[in-house]
């Protein structure tokens, strides 16, 4: 065993474990914690980066910060929440990492960590019912329960254009933003995208620096973040309620300490329902995506009439007419929270600098990279010093996919997943016992799935279970079932990386459960009851 997981060295190349996770990020670190310290288990973590943290380790590009109010982003651990104190409603990258040094120290993480670790093949004896993971750096590990903590974003994506690696200036895709950081003041720079990366990335890069060129592909439909900074007292004093928020939090739609109205949108007059969404608007944060009414995301017209609100709101806080006619078009490109929409602090405002333009880049789309600079379709060559690559993810599943993982018969998990993705609860794969995935990375969500993960190993060891392995027809049942809730919602309609539409080639379907979250959850409870779905051996 291991006396000082963060020097990757002293790791040993053989490992042997009853649980082994993959990826040390939020969902890692909590079930490490609650299987080695709660149950006993002997649990090693394999982490390709080099800290804890997941996303927060790898994503530390200007502007990274939460888009959840604390307390909602954080662990529900009392002896973690009960010790730590935020400087603000929406931190940033940096103090993320310092929560997770905060939650190594209180709870021993990384002593059962390696760093350096990133998995490329893992295969299963069916003999033994031994899993065997091997790493880039040569170490193998074997262990009985095998859990991919890896979460949404961990393949990166780049766009496939002419001459992108003949760029001479600098350029870095987000999540692989240098650690010292760019010092653009006085460059020019291309911040492409406009997901929630290239909304925060562009906010911060306007301040210093001698021209910003956003080149947009589709207008993100932000919501104003209402930052706000905290004192301790403040947060002391709601502390008394943090047992019953987190309680709380598992029983709405999307996880937040907030849910959809019990009206629909036509319920409420027009003055009325300019009262509700101002009011929305002036809370902040996502309640006009997740706290309005509840017929916005299934019906067209109550969804219009969001759009247009957004709309208004928007194009008020934009001068130029071309700007903003871009960013905030009349008529909606897709319905209203279709595709995550991004908090923003001033991202409006700063395209009323003349040094700050946007491109739009559906209508006139990037036909080359040079070595200074970027062409588009009307032979334009928009000279840059700095790229930003802000072009997002393979999600949900890139990073699955991308790890050499291969079931009982030698059949890798990319093939499997070629025409779509095969899963049981999202957890669980027919091929693969044994073998648990928490596909999501926000608390709420790792929480829940994780103590899923912790019930059922729990459960086999009660019951001297060997292995579970979800059947074929769970994989086809759970299939239809996602696909059915979404198709009751507006969400299929829109390229989204929910729906794997922003990946050319990947299977176009629904990734994200949108049953809503006390659902999922009565999904994941009735599933460990006999083990529904599960060959047990
Ligand atoms: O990635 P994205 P992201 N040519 O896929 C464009 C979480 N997150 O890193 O919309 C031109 O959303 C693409 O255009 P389009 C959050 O859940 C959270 O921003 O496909 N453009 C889009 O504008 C989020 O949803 C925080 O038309 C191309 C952008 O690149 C998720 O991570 C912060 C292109 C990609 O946007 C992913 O966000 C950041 C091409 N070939 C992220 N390819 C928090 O605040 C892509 N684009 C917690």
């Amino acid at each position: 065993s291991f006396t000082n997981g963060a020097a990757t060295n002293s790791a040993p190349k053989e490992i042997e474990t009853d649980v082994l996770i993959v990826g040390a990020g939020f969902g890692g670190v909590y079930l490490l914690h609650r299987l080695r310290d709660e149950l006993g288990f002997n649990v090693k973590v394999l982490e390709a980066g080099k800290d804890l943290g997941g996303i927060w380790h790898w994503n530390c590009y200007p502007g990274a910060r939460v888009d959840s109010p604390i307390p909602v982003y954080e662990y529900s651990f009392p002896e973690i929440w009960k010790t730590w104190t935020w400087s603000c409603k929406y931190p940033g990258w940096a103090e993320l990492r310092k929560y997770f040094d905060h939650v190594n120290e209180r709870l021993q993480i990384k002593k059962d960590v390696v760093f350096d670790a990133a998995v490329v093949s893992s295969d299963f004896d069916k003999q033994t019912q031994v899993w065997t993971v091997k790493t880039e750096d040569g170490k193998t590990a074997k262990c009985r329960y095998l859990i991919l903590a890896t979460g949404f974003a961990a393949k990166r994506h780049f766009p496939d254009w002419k001459g992108l690696d003949t760029f001479q200036g600098e350029m870095h895709h987000s999540s692989f933003w240098p650690e010292g950081g760019v010092d653009v003041s006085g460059k020019k720079v291309a911040v492409i995208g406009t997901g929630s990366t290239g909304i925060q990335i562009a906010q911060e890069c306007a301040k210093n620096a001698k021209e910003l060129t956003v080149f947009q592909r589709t207008p993100n439909l932000c919501l104003p973040m209402q930052q706000a900074s905290l004192t301790s007292k403040e947060q002391q004093e709601r502390k008394e309620d943090y047992a019953q928020f987190f309680r709380d939090r598992l029983t709405t739609f999307a996880g937040f300490p907030f849910d959809f109205i019990q009206r629909e949108t036509k319920d409420d007059t027009p003055e009325e329902r300019e009262k509700v969404f101002e009011q929305l608007w002036e809370e902040g944060g996502f309640k006009l995506w997740l706290a309005t009414y509840k017929d916005m995301l299934f019906d067209k017209e109550a969804n219009r009439h969001h759009y247009d609100f957004w709309a208004k709101k928007v194009r008020a806080r934009i001068n130029d007419p071309v700007k903003k006619d871009i960013l905030a078009p009349l008529e909606p490109q897709h319905p209203f929270g279709t595709k995550r929409p991004s908090l923003e602090q001033d991202f409006y405002e700063m395209f009323n600098k003349p040094n700050i333009n946007v491109v739009d880049i559906k209508k006139n789309p990037v036909v080359q990279v040079r070595p200074n600079g970027i062409v588009t379709a009307d032979r334009k060559l928009h000279e840059v010093d700095v790229i930003a690559l802000a072009t997002g993810f393979d999600s949900v599943t890139g990073g699955m996919k991308n790890m050499g993982l291969r079931d009982v018969n030698g059949i890798p998990l990319s093939e499997k997943w070629k025409m779509g993705t095969w899963s049981h609860l999202g957890m669980a794969c027919n091929g693969y016992p044994n073998m648990s995935t928490a596909f999501s990375n926000g608390p709420t969500c790792v929480e829940v799935q994780g103590n899923w993960i912790v019930d059922a190993i729990k459960k086999m060891g009660d019951e001297k279970v060997g292995s579970i392995e979800a059947t074929k027809q769970a994989e086809e049942n759970w299939h239809a079932k996602v696909q059915e809730l979404s198709d009751k919602t507006l969400f299929p309609g829109t390229d989204s990386w929910y729906m794997g539409a922003n990946i050319p080639g990947k299977p176009r379907e629904q990734l994200n459960y949108a049953g809503g979250f006390p659902l999922y959850q009565k999904e994941l409870t009735d599933s460990l009851d006999r083990f529904k779905g599960f060959l047990v051996d």
